[in-house]
């Protein structure tokens, strides 16, 4: 029986061999040299890394751990952080795909499994491609906010980041000898062979250029000097009504009736009682300018000036005292973010304001009439639209 298995192995080994080192050899040339893909790999683990501690950042400021204290300032710390999560993002698709093509010839390995270290080693590569290629693909779905898939975009986005991170560093730590010897230029760079379609330097410059031009072509939705060159991202600096781009229009959310409804007031809710604001009333309180941006979880962001009441000064009007989150609840009927959450530190900052009017006229309907949350340093999706309660608890 053993001698049967034996031959039969001999066999197949005998069939398949040849077929695998001719895959291979079709696989090499320069350009798949290790050197590409030390040079290749520390780019993506760079971007990875950078992906990987922005996104963190924005699941915390969404899911606050009590523990933590967020910071309110500099205000516009979050359009930086989450510009930067999908900038990393977009530019680590060029450079995966690149890395990909210089280190596919090593599929082609015999044996194809040498030990049970080198199988836990191919399995974590499995593992690590195929979890960063459905990453990008719905980090960059989730940019045009096209959802064909049927899980929960954030929560799967999260997760998954988690696995690309873990099989990154077992795949840093087995490479590491190889990233060691070609962290420099070696000293005589591998000669071009003959008749190849182009050089490794050539190769590696064109995947830069590549991950350049991507990240010039979108970065333009977050970055005003870049803003003339945004080809490709979806929302365009300045257009929009009153010149800032809208998320959710009032139609979407089902409020277009309930928006501009004339019986319209803010209802405070506290411990001690709850009173009703109108327009008016709010109005007629002190208002107050400031200068804050937008800045969407989906990459784009844009500052903008608001005039509205200080949400210090409203609490103050019904004698309560923010200690722990406020709960805000919009008109909205249909989808998400129809009620968000606030803690304490945004509450108390004198930025933060109940906005009536934006870039120097009253709000437009789509930019949250009759009034709307925003708040220094936040995720766009927590700066609520058409208010309609704030519960502020004991
Ligand atoms: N009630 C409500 N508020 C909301 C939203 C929403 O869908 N419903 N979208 C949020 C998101 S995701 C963003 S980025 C900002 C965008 O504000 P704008 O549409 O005025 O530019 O509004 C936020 N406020
Ligand atoms: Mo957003």
């Amino acid at each position: 029986m053993a001698d049967l298995t034996a031959r039969v192995s001999a066999r197949l080994a005998a069939r398949l061999e040849p077929g695998v080192r001719r895959a291979r050899d079709a696989a090499a040339d320069p350009v798949k040299s290790e050197r590409s893909a030390v040079v290749i790999g520390r780019l993506l683990a760079a971007a990875f890394l950078v992906c990987f501690a922005t996104g963190l950042y924005s699941h915390l400021l969404q899911d606050p751990l009590p523990w933590i204290p967020l910071p309110t300032r500099p205000a516009e710390l979050y359009r930086f952080t989450q510009g930067l999560h999908v900038i990393s993002g977009i530019a680590s698709v060029p450079l995966l795909l690149g890395k990909l093509w210089t280190v596919y010839p090593a599929l082609f390995t015999w044996p194809p499994v040498r030990s049970l270290p080198n199988l836990l080693e191919r399995v974590s590569i499995a593992v690590l491609v195929g979890v960063s290629l459905v990453e990008v693909t719905i980090g960059l779905l989730n940019i045009v906010q096209w959802y064909p898939f049927p899980f929960s975009f954030r929560s799967t986005h999260f997760a998954l980041a988690w696995i690309a991170i873990g099989s990154l560093a077992i795949h840093i730590g087995v490479k590491l000898p190889v990233i060691a010897r070609l962290w420099r230029r070696p000293a005589r760079d591998d000669p071009d062979a003959a008749g190849r379609f182009v050089s490794r330097r050539a190769f590696v410059g064109g995947v830069t250029a590549a991950t350049a031009s991507a990240v010039l072509l979108t970065a333009g939705q977050s970055v005003d000097a870049l803003s003339p060159f945004n080809v490709f991202a979806p929302r365009r600096m300045g257009v929009g009504p009153q010149g800032l781009p809208v998320n959710r229009t009032a139609a979407q959310a089902g409020v277009t009736e309930t928006a501009v409804a004339p019986g319209w007031s803010l209802e405070l809710v506290t411990p001690a009682g709850s009173r009703a604001f109108s327009l008016e009333e709010l109005r007629r309180m002190p208002q107050a300018d400031v200068v804050l941006p937008i800045a969407c979880v989906e990459g784009w962001s844009q500052s903008a000036s608001w005039r509205g009441v200080r949400l210090v000064d409203l609490l103050a009007e019904v004698g309560a005292e923010p200690t722990t989150p406020l709960v805000f609840t919009s008109l909205q009927t249909r989808g998400s973010f129809a009620r968000t959450e606030m803690p304490p530190e945004y509450a108390r900052d004198p930025l933060t304001l109940i906005a009536l009017e934006l870039n120097g006229s009253v709000l437009h309907v789509d930019h949250g009439y009759p009034a709307r949350v925003i708040a220094p340093g936040r995720p766009g999706v927590m700066q609520t639209k058409w208010l309609r309660s704030i519960e502020v608890a004991a």
